[in-house]
């Protein structure tokens, strides 16, 4: 009896230690976005007003695509499109005018790949899928990425176009750094894509913040951090400050909320309270997260106004604007 009892309290201290006080707070904003779909794939979600991104990569999955595939084709839309500053061809450089891009890849295998302040290639999405699958590591950086690019027959060129040079030379006048709220931080890509077989995968790709310091990597390429998949439950993507979202492991920890059964938007509002959790008063920095279950639903939130998403599914993709924490 004795025994019984000790076991019966041991797995409730347990469980008290395990649960964090952050899993019982207040629901604030919690509305919770529950889509009709509880089907299969094709599922495309990305950050931000994509549209043409999320289209294609849903029309890629309906063409029976792998959902890692489709998640790269999207992504590809956004490092090609020169008024996209923050992603791939046109992407605002650092301090010194070098355009330096960040991105990961993870399928439903669990396998990820990731390359970390590469210049001079604009389709860093497809690079770090080459990375997972034709090397033996997870991560490469620099000159070694842009290599192995050139090995596997990428074309180098200059990423800094005429007009982000110009905008360049107008902030190199005062050199202020200072992230601003949805207009610096508003064009990475993280896209999560389900295919007609039902698998998950993901792609996030950026060329990181504007006029950061030469070398300075965010959390899109960090696995866990920008993005993270588990076939088994779902996938989660960031965007916004990479140095709120590294500090708090926020994709990864929405993953592992959905695991105990948080719904996708939930389970992002948790991430984001956790990173207010750390600051005193409003943020004046954006983080936002989207997520989708295996079951189809979808979550999204941000800390501040402004975020907003596109979902593709029964071949049609609708624009969203995310609740946030402040108003
Ligand atoms: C970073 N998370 O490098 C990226 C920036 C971003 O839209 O999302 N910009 O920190």
């Amino acid at each position: 009896m004795k025994r019984r009892k000790f076991i019966k309290n041991t797995s409730k201290l347990s469980l008290v230690g395990l649960i964090s006080p952050d899993l019982f707070e207040s629901k604030k904003n919690s509305s919770i976005i529950k889509n009709d779909i509880n089907l299969k794939g094709p599922i495309s979600i990305c950050t931000w007003n994509f549209s043409h991104a999320n289209t294609i990569a849903g029309s890629e999955l309906e063409k029976g695509a792998s959902a890692l595939d489709g998640a790269i084709k999207g992504a590809s839309v956004e490092e090609s499109n020169p008024d996209n500053t923050t992603v791939g061809y046109g992407g605002a450089p650092d301090r010194e005018g070098n355009v330096s891009l960040d991105a990961c890849v993870m399928n439903n295998f669990g396998d990820c790949g990731s390359v970390v302040a590469v210049k001079n290639i604009r389709s860093v999405a497809a690079l770090a899928k080459d990375v997972m699958e034709n090397t033996p590591h997870v991560m490469l950086a620099g000159e070694g990425a842009e290599e192995f690019a050139i090995s596997q027959g990428y074309k180098t060129e200059n990423l800094l176009t005429p007009s982000s040079k110009i905008e360049w030379n107008k902030w190199l006048d005062k050199s202020n750094y200072k992230p601003i709220i949805n207009i610096e931080n508003h064009d990475t890509i993280g896209i999560l894509c389900m295919d007609k077989k039902g698998d998950f995968s993901g792609a996030c790709s950026t060329s990181g913040l504007a006029y950061k310091m030469k070398g300075r990597v965010g959390d899109s390429p960090i696995i866990g951090s920008g993005l993270f998949i588990d076939n088994t439950i779902g996938g989660a993507v960031a965007t916004g400050m990479g140095e709120e979202v590294v500090r708090t492991v926020g994709s990864f920890l929405i993953v592992e909320l959905m695991r105990q059964n948080y719904t996708p938007q939930k389970a992002c509002e948790i991430a984001i309270q956790r990173i207010i959790n750390k600051e005193k008063g409003k943020p004046d920095f954006q983080v936002a997260y989207i997520a989708i279950n295996k079951i189809g639903e979808i979550g999204s939130y941000s800390i501040n106004k402004g975020f907003s998403y596109c979902l593709y599914v029964n071949k049609e993709n609708k624009s969203y604007k995310s609740n946030s924490y402040f108003s």
